[in-house]
């Protein structure tokens, strides 16, 4: 076992969540000398962080669990098709406990600065607390949506009542009934909030700067029966997510203008009606290319909006008329639209109506001031590389991580970065963690740094660093996949977008994700496997 309170370890891994957990247990199964950094007093990440009403998977359960395990995978009954949050937060701890996970992390440990030392070859990092510890190998499992971000409004402070960003939703009960509830931000996150609590408090006023896409998720229990099958299936659900660019089961097909209106019409009546992201993953390829491909499947959901929203001048509030369907992050819904049809939930459009200024007892819009009792900032994340912009990295010559992102990122691959030996990032920025099922390529992620560290060691090496031009050629990579989509015009965290972000919000893109597909990806970082890892400079 670690030994959690030496000061010095192999291997420091940053983050006990998704990632972190999976990654540890790659570590101390291999018998090296590891721990877990957690900033938060308990594991979990984001399923222990975004506890607010109506927080759930929109991947299907099963293929967001782990597939590492045998034994996980037949002891563990998915209750849900797409499980909520207190469900996702105890799976994270079974497994945790299973493998006696928990005695290799540290909690409250928030590293505020990392220092490579090039004569030692170690990192040192320096905890919020003054503590310092070192390592020779950092692993970064810091998560791409970790660091929420919120408004900048006059007055903001002055709000008199209860004010949170989604991210640090109360831990203890928080009854919301009667009371007068302010939502601003209709992303993922807003719409499973809104649709959540608009039954359950007195009024809810959403705040909408831009409507999202949205379609229905399709939730449901899974019976024992049904878990059985899906237990008996697992191979085949694990191979079928690898094989499709989305990491779902969901394969995409070619053939949009192929096929009559009414055979695309049709196609959609059932994907529409099919559970999580069919709609995107079993659709026709063209909608991701092709704008008039886009604008007809764009056409259709607009019209499955206004079916749903009684009051029609509220329905078109509602369409999304800046970027078209699948072309930002698509939010799955259970009964959002119909909250616009309760006589407690009101839509301020921010749009036609900006927010003026806060006061002490609510919001002023330039059309009137709205009485709230709670503000919940639905307001998003610093995406992808604000875990790393939080913490002072300085590589070889101290040369800042920060300063070398700060237009975009450049990694090698999504796991190395130039300069900065010896960091192993998880999920990084570049990699398929933003732009595909999540936790595939997290294990995906986790196997190949855990398969470069046994090849490391193994040569008795110290230090690897990637070559220079091995990462521009990876940077050429995914901006190519970036360049071809139509989404690299849309304004939303994919492409590195954030209003509230100095950097992120002036128009540059941000090439934050690789968009070549799980595949493709796999196929990439495994022949760098095969091949003996030509770009990596070993010492
Ligand atoms: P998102 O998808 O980034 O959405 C943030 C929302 O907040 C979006 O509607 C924004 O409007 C809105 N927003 C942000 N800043 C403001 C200000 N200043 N004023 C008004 N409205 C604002 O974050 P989520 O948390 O919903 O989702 C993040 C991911 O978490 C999600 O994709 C899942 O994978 C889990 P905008 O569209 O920018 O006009």
């Amino acid at each position: 076992m670690s030994d959690v309170t030496n000061r010095h370890h192999e291997v420091v891994v940053l983050g006990a969540g998704v990632s972190g957990i999976y990654q540890i247990k790659c570590l101390i199964d291999r018998g090296i000398d590891a721990i877990v950094l957690e900033g938060d007093d308990d594991l979990g990440g984001t399923w222990y962080r975004n506890r607010y009403p109506g927080a759930r998977f929109d991947s299907e359960s099963y293929t967001y669990g782990y597939s590492f395990s045998r034994e996980v995978l037949d002891e563990w009954h998915w209750k849900e098709r797409f499980s909520g949050q207190p469900e996702n937060l105890r799976y994270l701890n079974f497994v945790a406990d299973k493998f006696d996970l928990r005695s290799h992390m540290v909690f409250n440990a928030r590293v505020q600065s990392m220092v490579w030392d090039e004569d030692s070859r170690t990192w040192t990092l320096q905890l919020a607390d003054g503590t310092t510890y070192t390592a020779r190998f950092v692993i970064t499992s810091i998560g791409p949506l970790s660091i929420p971000t919120t408004p900048k409004y006059e007055g903001m402070d002055r709000f008199g009542g209860r004010a949170f960003h989604t991210w640090a939703w109360p831990k203890e009960p928080l009854d919301l009934s009667g009371l007068r509830v302010g939502v601003i931000g209709t992303g993922a996150t807003g719409i499973q909030v809104i649709a959540d609590i608009a039954d359950k408090v007195g009024h809810l006023t959403v705040f909408q700067r831009r409507p999202n896409w949205s379609k229905p998720l399709r939730n449901g229990p899974i019976s024992d029966e049904e878990m059985a099958q899906i237990r008996a299936r697992y191979d085949e659900i694990f191979t079928n997510c690898s094989a499709s660019p989305n990491g779902f089961e969901h394969m995409p097909r070619w053939g949009f203008w192929d096929a009559t209106p009414e055979e695309r019409r049709a196609l959609w009546d059932e994907l529409y009606d099919q559970p999580g992201f069919a709609i995107l993953g079993c659709n026709y390829a063209e909608i991701f290319f092709d704008e008039k491909a886009n604008q007809e499947v764009s056409d259709y959901i607009a019209d499955r909006i206004r079916a749903r929203v009684n009051d029609p001048v509220v329905a078109e509030k509602l369409i999304p008329r800046d970027h078209g369907f699948g072309l930002q992050r698509l939010p799955l819904e259970t009964n959002y639209f119909e909250a616009y049809n309760r006589d407690n939930v009101e839509l301020v459009s921010l749009a036609e109506t900006p927010i003026v200024r806060f006061d002490e007892t609510g919001i002023e819009t330039t059309a009137g001031h709205h009485d709230l009792d709670v503000i919940v900032y639905a307001t998003g994340f610093d995406a992808i590389t604000g875990g790393y912009d939080r913490i002072d990295i300085r590589g070889v010559g101290g040369v800042s991580l920060r300063d070398k992102w700060k237009d975009s990122p450049t990694t090698y691959l999504g796991v190395l970065c130039h300069g900065f030996p010896n960091l192993l990032m998880v999920a990084g920025p570049q990699s398929v963690s933003g732009s595909t099922n999540f936790p595939r390529a997290i294990e995906t992620g986790v196997n190949w740094v855990t398969a470069l560290l046994d090849h490391v060691r193994e040569g008795g090496h110290t230090r690897v660093e990637p070559q220079a031009d091995a990462e521009e050629k990876w940077v050429a990579e995914v901006q190519r996949a970036h360049e071809r989509m139509l989404f690299r015009r849309s304004k939303g965290w994919f492409t590195g977008y954030n209003s509230n972000v100095e950097g992120h919000n002036d128009g540059r893109v941000r090439y934050q994700a690789y968009f070549g597909g799980a595949p493709r990806y796999t196929t990439v970082i495994d022949r760098a496997t095969a091949d003996g890892y030509p770009a990596l400079e070993l010492s």
